[in-house]
């Protein structure tokens, strides 16, 4: 059986339902902080905080996998440093004990773009120099290492990868620096003027959300012998600016305006970030190969948006 924490994010909407998709609803135990609008399959409200109410669910379902996806994101994570790091790295140390100590089968942990900084190169190499600059970056490297840690001291099979922006059109993402990528297409379908909050050449390396869940599955199929490391991935499939993705979808409504408001924060963090990255090593290691590019993630994206709006009507 298979526990889903942070099941009603951006990432675990989506991650979720395919994994109901691949094993059954009554594997797949979904949980978070709060309730889910409608409720799919099975759910348990859980605080990863606390250690107990995991145990027993652990428990109580017999769980062998937990893909871990709670966390407090970039932008939000800033406003009380204390706070994110304590959910961000707590909420692991909790999992990865109890997957010690239970023996779990596998782990999932995400991480991220944000684990790079202003002395990481780009493309962004699997093994350099990484200095995050805001909290949330700099406890999903710090997850990253325990996460290699706790494969090599207690043999924990955890597996990890790190995101670009996600780009999704089933549940809106919450508090992140690449939002602005998923924003824009509600605004184009919604017939709105977009204002941007990251200034028009910022790059950023971004993903089609489908990409990701497959890599995630990919990664958690693929045989132990095989992995070169349990700390995150890099995982590439396109880079783009906001100007040329608003050039992008006005080929598909003429009628988008955008205008530019710099939120310095947000701005500052992807202006930290790699603007690409490398990944050969998830390539060689467990085959990957990203199937969407920003051209068709559009397309994708605005057909999906206009069927979601439409029944909506
Ligand atoms: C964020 N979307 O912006 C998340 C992600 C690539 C960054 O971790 O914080």
């Amino acid at each position: 059986k298979i526990l889903i924490i942070g099941a009603n994010g951006q990432l675990g909407t989506e991650l979720s339902a395919a994994l109901q998709q691949k094993y059954g609803q009554n594997a797949i135990i979904r949980s978070d902080i709060r309730k889910p609008q409608e409720e799919v399959g099975i759910f348990e409200m859980l605080n990863v905080l606390d250690a107990d109410a995991l145990l027993s669910i652990v428990k109580k379902y017999e769980i062998t996998q937990i893909y871990h996806l709670a966390a407090i994101l970039s932008a939000k994570g800033e406003e009380n440093p204390i706070q994110t790091w304590n959910i961000n790295m707590n909420g692991l140390l909790n999992v990865l004990e109890v997957a010690r100590h239970e023996k779990l089968n596998k782990v999932y942990y995400p991480s991220s773009i944000a684990v790079f900084g202003t002395t990481t190169p780009s493309p962004a190499p699997q093994y350099t120099s990484m200095n995050p600059s805001t909290i949330y970056g700099i406890s999903k490297r710090a997850g990253e290492q325990w996460c290699e840690y706790y494969f090599n001291k207690y043999g924990v099979d955890v597996r990890s990868l790190r995101y670009p922006g996600l780009i999704s059109y089933k549940t809106p993402p919450g508090g992140g620096t690449t939002d602005y990528a998923v924003d824009i297409f509600y605004k184009a379908v919604e017939g709105e003027h977009f204002s941007c909050f990251l200034s028009e050449n910022t790059r950023l390396p971004m993903m089609y959300m489908p990409d990701a869940v497959r890599a995630t599955m990919e990664l958690m199929e693929a045989p132990k012998e095989s992995l070169s490391t349990h700390e995150g991935y890099n995982l590439n499939a396109f880079d783009c600016t906001p100007k040329e993705l608003y050039h992008e979808i006005k080929k598909h409504v003429p009628n988008l305006e955008i205008s530019y408001k710099i939120d310095e924060l947000r701005q500052s963090i992807a202006d930290s970030w790699s603007d690409t990255m490398n990944d050969d090593i998830a390539r060689q290691d467990w085959n990957w190969n990203h199937k969407f590019d920003m051209e068709s993630t559009t397309k994708e994206m605005l057909a999906n948006l206009k069927k979601k709006f439409a029944v909506q009507k």
